[in-house]
């Protein structure tokens, strides 16, 4: 994929404009990789600039120059937020998450690896290259959003810390503190919110650890100061401020699937012909948009990733 783009870290928050315009800053001053560079020439950009491509994958680029274009406004990804710890509410997030300390943080990665580590956020932003990834986002509950993240791949980490020939999968845990979570006082939910995925899921390049978006640090509501993106599936598997990942060999419960396994299943892959039992996944409504969209299948991921799933019954990957 030729979406990379430099790492960013600024501490202020920025609107989209502000950010279009760094970005051609960025670009003039010559620093943005070719990707960048190619979908800054041809999209909305108010600097026309022609500049000079490489060779390179040009459906990836014209895939990341359409959903450039369809960038969310930042105030929504900021705003309209689902994170159960804080709130059910998803317009009291944002303030209920205000003051919530995501430094010190550590992560701890182990179970089936031959070199089980934690690092501390610090040694992650240290140790891995930040890059930019403009994905789609699908909540399972049928709206969506445009979303250029800060990460990287989870492959990277993953690779560092070995897994053994037994490991088949990756669980991941988010922080459960209810001295700043008060949506854990809700006992009917079973916290820690948990996740999984299979080996070969985690390691797709697409399946990124997030520490931002639209170049800032990641906002407590998204998920700080660490989560995961796995754009081919339902958003609730793109599970926020995580402390633990562990390689497994069995497929690990997962939060969704513990509450309601008719209705939520350890595959989440985004699907318009499977509808949720209780209303249609044929179409969303993209934020900040008037009409609705169709769905795409792995919503519009299937090239990287339909190979994953063949041969599975498409009915058990709802
Ligand atoms: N720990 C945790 N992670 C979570 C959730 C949550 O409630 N708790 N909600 C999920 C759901 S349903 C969605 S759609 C996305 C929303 O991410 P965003 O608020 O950054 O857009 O986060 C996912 N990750
Ligand atoms: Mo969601």
């Amino acid at each position: 994929m030729d979406t990379k783009s430099i790492p960013l870290h600024p501490s202020e928050v920025t609107p989209k404009d502000q950010y279009l315009s760094r970005r051609d800053f960025l670009k003039q001053a010559g620093i943005v990789t070719a990707g960048a560079a190619l979908l800054a020439a041809c999209g909305t950009s108010a600097d026309e600039t022609p500049v000079t491509p490489v060779p390179q994958n040009l459906s990836a680029d014209q895939e990341t120059s359409s959903l450039f274009k369809e960038l969310t406004a930042e105030e929504s990804i900021l705003s309209y937020n689902n994170y159960y710890e804080f709130s059910t509410d998803k317009e009291r997030v944002a303030k209920l998450s205000k003051d919530f300390q995501s430094s010190p943080w550590t992560i701890e990665v182990g179970g089936l690896v031959n070199n089980p580590q934690n690092f501390s956020i610090e040694e992650i932003l240290g140790n891995f290259s930040i890059e930019e990834r403009i994905y789609r986002m699908r909540c399972v509950e049928a709206w969506s959003m445009v979303i250029p993240w800060n990460g990287f791949p989870l492959a990277e980490l993953l690779k560092a810390v070995d897994p053994t020939p037994d490991a088949k999968f990756v669980r991941f845990e988010t922080l459960a503190d209810p001295d700043q979570m008060p949506g854990l006082s809700n006992g009917l939910y079973p916290w820690p919110y948990q996740e999984g995925l299979r080996l070969d899921e985690a390691l797709n390049d697409l399946t990124i650890l997030s520490t931002g978006l639209y170049g800032e640090t990641l906002a407590s509501q998204n998920g700080a100061p660490i989560r995961l993106v796995v754009p081919w599936k339902y958003g609730f598997k793109s599970i926020k401020s995580i402390v633990k990942i562990e390689l497994t060999a069995e497929q690990p419960s997962t939060f969704w699937e513990d509450i309601a396994p008719k209705e939520y299943g350890f595959y989440a892959n985004v699907n318009p012909e499977i509808d949720h039992p209780r209303w249609s996944q044929a179409s969303e409504r993209r934020i900040g948009e008037l009409q609705r969209r169709d769905t795409l299948p792995f919503n519009g991921y299937a090239e990287e990733v339909a190979h994953l799933y063949e041969g599975m019954d498409p009915a058990t990957l709802y």
